[in-house]
């Protein structure tokens, strides 16, 4: 199996190996993980970054000593195994307080501590390092349609995100934002429910230009989308600021599974998109690696780091089938008869004009609609190719 490197760029959030397993109808099934362990364990993995909410470091109402004690004892792991911090999120979502959601709470206290909590960890985040805040509104919902005003909830949304932005913009901190959307779970249904929704909320901000999205895989396969075509719009937007990756069967609650082990061709062209870019070229994903998964319940603290490993592994696999998909000359003539580089020239001529197409009898009275209609685009046989290299079957 091809090992891990920094040079891969894969990072975890604390909470994801260290998710004890405790579900709506059940008890945790794991003790709780020492984050200072986690750092050292996903060091020796091969991992290269560690992501986290505040609450996942420094425990929700820690004194200032306490919050002291923990962030050195922390920054020493990082130190010693060179682990690094690209991402770091806030909490919005565990405390009741939040129950109505944070930045769109129908209670106005509540709407201010939000924000100071995340002022209180962006300034935390700038002293790591952090180059990416992730905005995960779990809570910012409702369940009941007459008692959330949606218009309100998204101009407080709005007002939030502007703040945080601006405040982050005075610093200098140099961190953008990465909104991540869901469309339900918590809550019943969730603002910002999918990618779309959430590229068109931004594009309404005053400093939407440090904020994009975080797209992750189960949450658009939970509204039944394609990730990799939500992604390839992220970054055709040039908005595709952060990735979670993790797997996902259908439309159903947020399984959060390892990366691969829920739509595993969907997975083989979003590694393909984020190795090899988009066949037309465009914008080219850069950032980390990113893995929101959870260890299956029925998992011991050994399955867990096992299923760490196995994250990075299947990307990894991933990314060489893909390389050999790319560089297979069959595979080249397939993609030529299915036109898919023909799709990258301009519908126009350049300097044509709306009256020129009017007068080029060619594109419409002359034009053979019935011998085009006739034309087979042969996507079966590029998608069974894609299938024969996922599957090793080519190289
Ligand atoms: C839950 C989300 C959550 C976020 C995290 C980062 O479904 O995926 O894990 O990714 O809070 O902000
Ligand atoms: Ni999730
Ligand atoms: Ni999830
Ligand atoms: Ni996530």
């Amino acid at each position: 199996m091809p090992q891990p490197t920094r040079e891969d760029r894969f990072s975890f959030g604390l909470w994801t190996v260290g998710w004890p397993a405790a579900d709506p109808f059940g008890t945790a099934t794991r003790p709780a993980l020492d984050p200072v362990e986690t750092v050292h364990r996903l060091s020796d993995l091969g991992a290269w970054g560690v992501t986290f909410h505040d609450d996942d470091l420094i425990p929700f109402g820690s004194d200032a000593a306490e919050r002291d004690r923990v962030v050195t004892r922390f920054k020493a792991a990082l130190e010693e195994t060179g682990l690094v911090v690209p991402m770091m999120t806030t909490n919005l979502f565990t405390h009741p307080v939040f129950k109505d959601g944070a930045f769109t709470s129908n209670d106005r206290g509540v709407r201010r501590f939000a924000l100071r909590k995340v002022i209180r960890n962006l300034d935390l985040a700038a002293e790591l390092g952090a180059k990416t805040y992730v905005f995960w509104g779990g809570r910012e919902g409702a369940e009941v349609d007459s008692g959330k005003d949606i218009a309100a909830a998204l101009d407080r949304y709005r007002e939030g995100i502007d703040l945080l932005a601006a405040y982050v913009k005075e610093q200098g901190y140099g961190i953008r934002f990465a909104i991540e959307p869901k469309p339900n779970e918590p809550r019943g249904d969730i603002l910002l429910p999918t990618l779309g929704h959430a590229l068109a909320f931004i594009a309404q901000l005053e400093h939407g230009d440090i904020v994009g999205v975080n797209p992750e895989v189960g949450h658009e396969q939970m509204a039944g989308l394609n990730y990799t075509a939500g992604i390839a719009q992220a970054l055709w937007a040039d908005k595709l600021f952060h990735i979670d990756l993790n797997g996902q069967r259908g439309i159903k609650y947020d399984q959060d599974l390892v990366f691969g082990h829920g739509d595993l061709m969907n997975a083989f062209s979003t590694v393909d998109l984020l190795e090899n870019g988009a066949p037309g070229g465009g914008p080219r994903y850069d950032g980390p690696r990113h893995f929101d998964y959870k260890p299956l319940r029925t998992e011991d603290i050994d399955g867990v780091w096992a299923s760490a490993a196995a994250n990075m592994s299947t990307y990894l696999l991933l990314k060489e089938r893909a390389a050999a998909f790319r560089a297979d000359p069959e595979v080249a003539e397939a993609l030529a008869v299915s036109g898919v580089a023909d799709l990258a020239k301009p519908t126009l001529n350049s300097g044509e004009t709306v009256a020129d197409l009017k007068a080029d009898r060619g594109a419409y009275e002359d034009y053979d609609a019935v011998k085009a209609g006739e034309r087979g685009y042969g996507f079966v046989r590029l998608n069974q190719l894609a299938l024969e290299h996922l599957l090793g079957a080519r190289s």
